[in-house]
């Protein structure tokens, strides 16, 4: 077979260390960018495969999101925008650890199980985030595609969710929108503008925005998108990257973990700011109130905020569509409180990584998922859609109707349903503010938080950690879960959890509790119990406080 002659000789370029094994994890492949070349070059094969059984257009993206900028990763797209099935990701696991002289054995392994047909033409979009490694990982990608007799389309740098978005306009013949960086824009800036058009005397100042790039690609991206929003958000953008170091000291994952502002922004009391991740399919809000405190809005806040404009607009609009919040079990207790009890709406915990949430949010007609560290969009089933459309175009409407049917209209328009979206959700929740009347203080004042606390142990062996439950209770190592019930009932209103990072080589320990003092305690007291019951290495965590 002489398509397997290139494989080969390919493959000697892009050599495999003896003894590295890595796993397609949360989010794809994730390590140091030395160690990746190997791997980018076999995703570059596995998405031309797995394109040739799809008959569709696949999509690469090589980046490590919130990852410091020596890391670098890899995610597969698949053909409507969504994270690669399942099966795949196993395939992506043994194609990347099969050694050197195994690896045509590997990917023969997997033309037969998937019944592959060689002669079927491949397509594979390629896209890259800003890291130095990213133009000669994604080299790496374009070199496996072409072994394989794939043709590729390398959008160089790209945001995650562009790359989703192009994937899906393409398979969808263009349905979907334009599959280019400017058909993007033009369809979420359209939407934009017409959703900003109800906000009735919005000041100049209600219009700005202070954004946070993470000195990466989203910076880049805001900044071509700017001229199409016509003047409808004004925005300032810091750590845009043309001098920090990508994710340092800024970005949402540090924001939201760390609660406090990114540097290198200034922060007026009461203004209201945004935070983007390393490829910007996260994003959290936050603001400084006039004593100076600081006030994060994490994804449950986004996804509150969103889900109460769409029920409004259903109401208003007289529509009977099922709508259902997807969190996970990092989703503060009071926001789910707050969705269940106040708003009545379903909501559905799942197992954290948004392909699971994604999952979940499409058995309803309008399903918003958002993980809380700011991941998330909003799912429309095709019914649902074709309900609001047909509402929206008919002309016997009176006004309050008619008007909720182009808002949800333009919410659908506004929105990239393929995956969690910085830019996109950035422009839904400014419209929503802006047409609501919202101050970010209004926003917050939605629902408190409960205080709350992430940490990190490192464990010898992560896999002792065995989870149920949506990863709220821990089955092994034995132990461990009477642990951690018996020190959360030492606090009022407390919830604790621990899981093993799909990520990163560590246990995260989650504790939420009345005060903030409790919740440092109880996080550093199930860390401790984790350190001990789970084979902790390096020394014992150290108190908080
Ligand atoms: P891990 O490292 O598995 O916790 C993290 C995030 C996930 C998800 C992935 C992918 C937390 C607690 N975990 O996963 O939600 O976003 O990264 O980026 O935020
Ligand atoms: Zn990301």
């Amino acid at each position: 077979m002489s398509e397997f002659q290139e494989v080969s000789k390919q493959s000697g370029v892009h050599p495999k260390p003896a003894g590295l094994v890595f796993q397609y994890g949360t989010a794809g492949f994730r390590t140091n960018a030395k160690l990746l070349d190997h791997i980018m070059f076999r995703m570059g094969l596995l998405a031309t495969l797995r394109s040739k059984t799809t008959k569709a257009t696949i999509g690469v993206m090589v980046t490590a999101s919130h990852n410091p900028e020596e890391d670098n990763g890899v995610k597969l797209v698949d053909p409507m925008g969504e994270m690669v099935s399942p099966t795949w990701e196993v395939y992506a696991t043994q194609l990347a650890n099969a050694e050197q002289e195994d690896l045509l054995a590997a990917l023969k392994d997997i033309i037969e199980k998937e019944a592959v047909n060689m002669s079927q033409e491949a397509k594979v979009f390629v896209g890259k985030d800003t890291r130095g490694s990213s133009a000669r990982l994604s080299q790496a990608v374009l070199d496996g595609v072409s072994a394989l007799g794939g043709h590729s389309k390398d959008y160089g740098l790209v945001t995650t969710p562009q790359l989703h978005y192009m994937v899906c306009c393409q398979n969808t013949q263009g349905k979907y929108g334009e599959a280019t960086v400017e058909g993007y824009y033009k369809k979420l800036s359209q939407a934009f503008i017409k959703l900003s058009k109800n906000a009735s005397n919005c000041t100049d100042d209600q219009k700005h925005l202070s954004v946070d790039g993470a000195n990466g690609i989203g910076a880049l991206k805001v900044r071509e998108m700017e001229s199409h929003l016509k003047k409808e958000l004004h925005i300032s953008l810091f750590n845009d990257g043309s001098e920090g170091k990508l994710n340092h000291q800024c970005g949402a994952d540090f924001v939201k973990v760390q609660q406090k502002p990114p540097t290198g922004m200034e922060i007026n009391p009461g203004e209201r700011c945004c935070s983007f991740d390393g490829d910007a399919d996260r994003i959290v809000y936050y603001y400084s109130d006039s004593e100076g405190t600081f006030h994060l809005l994490d994804g449950d806040k986004v996804a509150t905020l969103i889900s109460t404009f769409l029920k409004e607009l259903l109401t208003s609009a007289g529509l009977d569509l099922k709508i259902a919040v997807v969190q996970t079990a990092y989703a503060n207790g009071s926001s789910t409180n707050y969705l269940e009890n106040t708003m009545k709406v379903i909501v559905r915990c799942t197992k954290t990584g948004v392909k699971h949430l994604h999952h979940a949010a499409q058995e309803f007609d309008i399903g918003v998922y958002f993980e809380a560290n700011g991941h998330g969009t909003v799912l429309f089933s095709k019914a649902a859609e074709e309900k609001i459309q047909q509402l929206a175009e008919n002309s016997s409407l009176i006004d309050e109707k008619k008007r909720a049917a182009l808002l949800l209209q333009n919410t659908i328009n506004v929105i990239n349903q393929t995956v969690g979206d910085a830019i996109s959700d950035m422009l839904l929740i400014e419209a929503i503010l802006a047409i609501k009347g919202m101050t970010i203080h209004q926003w917050d004042a939605i629902y408190t938080d409960l205080p709350n606390r992430q940490l990190k142990v490192k464990v010898s062996d992560c896999r002792v950690i065995d989870t149920t439950d949506a990863e709220r209770r821990a089955v092994s190592p034995a132990g461990l879960q009477e642990a951690i019930d018996t020190l959360v009932k030492k606090y009022r209103k407390a919830r604790s959890f621990v899981r093993p990072s799909g990520t990163e080589d560590v246990v995260r320990v989650y504790a939420e509790a009345e005060t903030q003092d409790s919740a440092d305690d109880l996080a550093h007291e199930v860390s401790l119990a984790v350190y001990r019951l789970a084979g902790g290495v390096g020394g014992e965590p150290k108190p908080l406080h």
